[in-house]
């Protein structure tokens, strides 16, 4: 079996075809059965089983190829161009199983030899996610709020593993976590997740939905999902896309993204059951609609350049996706999505996208000079595979107790490099990168306790007589709690993780 058949599907750049997706978070029971972890035996059966439950990456473009080719026919026979073909659901759903440092630990507490997943190795190899995402120090790196403000399902401190499983309803996906659930005993050798003691019982999944009257955007309005790494020998890269290609230390993004035993800055080479996994960063972020809206409202209002072009710039896009780099005003081109996916491949060359707006900071595109050359900045790719919760915003403008966001998943090789850098050293630093940018707008953090009434961030935009303007504002993206896992392969799931 070759690498489609190894790496679990999600971790690609089209990811989970999807209209619903749960993710579902469980503790791992360690009841010894003939001397071996329950639990093991049931992940082996949940890996080796026909029909497989747990997607790899060929089974899910299959099913891409699908959707495509019903699309081709559809396009023939009502004679239309193929994007404006609505198709009626061809019923599908897929899963991913992942683990938190806490679920290897009480997967190794129950096998034979306590020392073969070598997660001291681990330690050394990537301490991100050996800490996890809830431990105080962290927090203060990330600026996440304090605890007792998240869910209190991330709160908890039982979360072994988790299962994302998306398809084409919300019927599809219940009927796929009741089997994946059967396999793995729940009840027995997996359980829901606790706050303190099972006595304090909480909701041990959170789901998400593309909005039904605005598909494929998010609740700010724009359009998600453009840009992302390819991977050599998995895509194909399509006209207008950039490759991400222009990484002269890794030329092979497939490094990126998918783990190998590749040494980094450890001196210890990772276990080798950790070959073809990938790194999930998992975050539920709500989102401020409304602060969003009266932020280019107000810039508007000042006269500086319509609320439009204020939400290009806060983002780099237009909400079509057409980059503000290449399309500079807001014309029929900056409104036409299918134009907008054509359009990714583009380099940074002045300031007409602001050096801090949210695609900016996080992806340089050879945005880098001699004088700041980070040497993690041409290795810091991820690929996005979230979808959105809640209600719109758009007809509940007053309920108060309705909230919407966005469920953030990335795969990375290395959380160091990927999520962490971008978020502490790209987004929430408002001197990366030359002069003074200011911070992210759309997900800059400030410590908690330094929040306060008169506007958190800070960023700066040259209004429309190229005045440079400092903007001020509350954060408009709060973190509600998540956790890093990571995604092993089939084989190693097979293989008890290499016993
Ligand atoms: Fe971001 N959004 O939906 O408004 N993001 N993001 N993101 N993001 C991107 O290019 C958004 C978040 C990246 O290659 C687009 O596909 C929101 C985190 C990266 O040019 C939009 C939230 C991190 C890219 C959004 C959020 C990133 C990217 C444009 C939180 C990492 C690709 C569509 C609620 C730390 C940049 C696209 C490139 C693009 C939105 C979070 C990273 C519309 C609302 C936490 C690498």
């Amino acid at each position: 079996a070759g690498k489609l058949d190894n790496i679990q599907g999600d971790i690609w750049s089209k990811g989970f075809p999807k209209y619903y997706e749960t993710y579902y978070f469980f503790s791992i029971k360690t009841p010894l059965l003939n001397e071996k972890n329950l639990f093991s035996q049931c992940l082996k059966n949940l890996s080796t089983q026909s029909p497989r439950l747990i997607s790899t990456l060929r089974m899910v473009r299959e099913d891409h190829n699908r959707i495509s080719t019903r699309r081709k026919e559809e396009a023939i026979k009502q004679g239309i161009p193929e994007k404006r073909v609505v198709l009626p659901e061809i019923p599908m759903s897929n899963a991913l199983i992942a683990f938190t440092i806490k679920g290897l630990q009480a997967i190794q507490a129950g096998l034979q030899d306590d020392t073969s997943l070598r997660l001291t190795d681990v330690a050394a190899t990537d301490p991100a996610f050996f800490a996890g995402m809830t431990p105080k120090e962290v927090t203060a790196l990330l600026k996440d709020p304090d605890q007792d403000t998240w869910d209190p399902l991330f709160r908890s401190t039982e979360i072994h593993g988790m299962l994302k499983i998306g398809g084409s309803s919300k019927g599809k996906v219940e009927e796929h976590l009741k089997n994946i659930k059967g396999v793995l005993k729940h009840g027995t050798a997996i359980d829901d997740v606790f706050q303190d003691s099972p006595s304090t019982p909480t909701d041990s999944r959170v789901d998400g939905w593309t909005r039904p009257n605005d598909r494929g955007k998010e609740h700010f309005g724009f359009e998600d999902g453009i840009s992302q790494p390819l991977m050599n020998g998995i895509d194909e890269q399509e006209p207008g896309t950039n490759a991400n290609t222009d990484v002269n230390m890794y030329t092979d993004p497939r490094l990126l993204i998918v783990t190998g035993d590749t040494k980094r800055e450890s001196s210890i080479p990772r276990p080798p059951w950790m070959e073809n996994g990938s790194f999930l960063v998992f975050r539920k972020l709500e989102q401020n609609v409304k602060a969003f809206e009266d932020l280019t409202e107000q810039w508007e209002k000042k006269g500086c350049e319509s609320k439009e072009h204020m939400g290009a710039k806060l983002m780099g896009r237009w909400k079509s996706g057409a980059p503000l780099a290449v399309v500079n005003f807001y014309t029929e081109d900056s409104k036409d999505p299918d134009k907008a996916k054509e359009m990714n491949n583009f380099i940074y060359e002045n300031e007409v996208c602001p050096v801090s707006a949210h695609i900016r900071k996080t992806n340089l595109r050879e945005d880098l000079t001699e004088n700041d050359k980070d040497p993690r900045a041409l290795r810091t790719k991820i690929i996005r595979n979230g979808i959105p919760y809640g209600t719109d915003y758009k007809g509940n403008e007053n309920n108060t107790k309705l909230t919407r966001g966005l469920l953030f998943a990335c795969y990375q090789a290395h959380i160091e490099d990927g999520f962490q850098n971008m978020q502490v050293n790209w987004s929430n630093d408002s001197t990366f990168r030359t002069g003074h940018p200011g911070q992210d707008p759309i997900i800059g953090q400030v410590a908690q306790k330094s929040r306060g009434v008169n506007g958190d961030l800070e960023t700066f935009f040259n209004d429309k007589f190229g005045v440079r303007q400092s903007v001020k504002f509350q954060q408009l993206v709060t973190m509600k709690g998540g956790e890093y896992f990571f995604v092993p392969s089939i084989p190693a799931m097979s293989d008890d993780l290499g016993m």
